[in-house]
């Protein structure tokens, strides 16, 4: 379901390029698959698109109107953690959404992958308080 978030942009608390995979679905362990990935953070959702926006797009952040993300998770009681026990690579975060999803998130640049995890975190401790 395209999140109502795609009709109130002023919502996105952070979006930007990223390296992602899945590594498990609903419990289960899956293969890693890493691919790059347009996130969007916006109410309680972390959004994933397969292509950024257009430089005509409003500068929300926000796909092309109407285009739709590959997928999205609830962040309600995820868990966050460093990904480094999960991955080779540098600058790794790991999240685990309450049903058991699980994706770790990556990027060359340490400030960005830093200002993601201040970001994530800031949104799930809103979310507890709630
Ligand atoms: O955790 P793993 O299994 O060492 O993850 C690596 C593998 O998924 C590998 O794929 P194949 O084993 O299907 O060839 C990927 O190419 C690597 O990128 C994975 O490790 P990193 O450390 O990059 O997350």
């Amino acid at each position: 379901d395209v999140p109502q978030l795609l009709e109130d942009p002023h919502e996105v608390e952070k979006s930007g390029p990223l390296n992602v995979t899945k590594i498990a679905q609903g419990g289960r362990k899956l293969r890693k698959n890493w691919a790059p990935a347009w996130v969007a953070l916006a109410g309680n959702s972390l959004v994933f698109y397969r292509e950024p926006p257009p430089p005509t797009a409003p500068s929300s952040g926000w796909g092309p109107a109407g285009s739709r993300p590959e997928s999205s998770v609830d962040l309600r009681g995820a868990a966050l953690s460093h990904g480094r026990h999960l991955s080779s690579r540098r600058n790794v975060l790991h999240i685990r959404t309450v049903p058991g999803h699980e994706f770790l998130l990556q990027s060359d640049q340490e400030s960005e992958l830093r200002a993601w995890r201040r970001a994530l975190r800031a949104v799930i401790e809103r979310l507890e308080r709630e």
